[in-house]
């Protein structure tokens, strides 16, 4: 069996530094103005070549369907595109099953910008790999990531983008829509979806507005965006895999808003009640 890495709420590995030194991993001023003009901020280097290679590795044991570890997955799709021809591999709960992904949520390069965009402590709530194979990988319809978190209240998150490859339009790299972290929140939709489905609910000045931007990053950067973020990403069509790792936190002090379990197999925590717990640790 493998052994559930929840249970540790510090890293288990040196692959990350220890946090000594907060300056060297914060935003400059113009960076968080950035964030919130635009909702999101991009091009941050998050990983050496040695952690990449580590994570690569990692993600490429758990795309195997027979990888025992996968009973500790909250979800798991071996592929959750609305087309068979194409693939998009995407689960939540790595963290619990391998020791890079596991430290990966204490890297001071996530948790100082992070504690910077949310105004405080952060705590986890979730990571999700994004995996589009080469020439068939699938399209991540356009999307708010908080209307799959209203089980989660007040909206005070913040979601981190890190490629594990180099990302580009032709791969399919993330495209965000400028501006529309302050657009209302949008209807939650299955990821089985057109990728256009949402514009449905847009209303013309939105529509106007759609003016989506290609976020291209070099393997081990980073993007951080809001939870409003209209964003999504286009098909995989090279001859080299797209593979990402996201990191989804909240400010320490969020609440349940769902008397259900917040994540498959994970025990209720009742409505009102703070987060925190085995599965949701403090990271800063
Ligand atoms: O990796 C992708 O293409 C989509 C990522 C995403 O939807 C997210 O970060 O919330």
């Amino acid at each position: 069996m493998t052994e559930d890495l929840s249970r540790h709420h510090r890293p288990v590995s040196d692959l990350f530094p220890k946090l000594n030194d907060r300056s060297a991993y914060e935003l400059t001023a113009d960076q968080i103005e950035f964030y919130n003009e635009h909702g999101y901020v991009a091009g941050i280097k998050m990983l050496t070549d040695e952690q990449l290679d580590a994570l690569g590795e990692e993600v490429a044991a758990l795309a195997d369907p027979a990888h025992p570890g996968h009973e500790l997955f909250y979800e798991v799709h071996a592929n959750e595109s609305s087309d068979p021809r194409q693939i998009l591999f995407h689960a939540l709960g790595a963290w619990r099953i391998k020791q890079g992904l596991h430290d990966l949520l204490w890297h001071p390069a996530f948790v100082v910008p992070a504690a910077q965009l949310l105004g405080g402590p952060v705590r986890f709530w979730h990571d999700q790999i994004f995996y589009k194979p080469a020439r068939h990988g699938g399209v991540v319809i356009w999307h708010q990531d908080y209307s799959y978190w209203t089980r989660t209240t007040p909206m005070a998150h913040i979601s981190c983008w890190i490629g594990l490859d180099d990302s580009t339009r032709e791969n399919g790299c993330v495209h965000y829509v400028p501006g529309s972290h302050r657009w209302q929140l949008l209807p939650r939709l299955s990821f089985a979806n057109d990728m256009d489905a949402v514009l449905d609910s847009l209303t013309p000045a939105q529509r106007a507005e759609f003016k989506p931007v290609a976020i291209e990053l070099k393997a081990g950067e980073c993007s951080f965006h809001h939870p409003l973020m209209v964003h999504g990403s286009y098909a995989n069509t090279t001859g080299r895999p797209r593979r990402a790792v996201v990191l989804n936190a909240f400010r320490d002090g969020v609440t349940s808003a769902s008397d259900l379990p917040l994540l498959e197999g994970v025990p209720p925590i009742p409505v009102g009640q703070k987060i925190d717990g085995q599965f949701f640790p403090l990271v800063s």
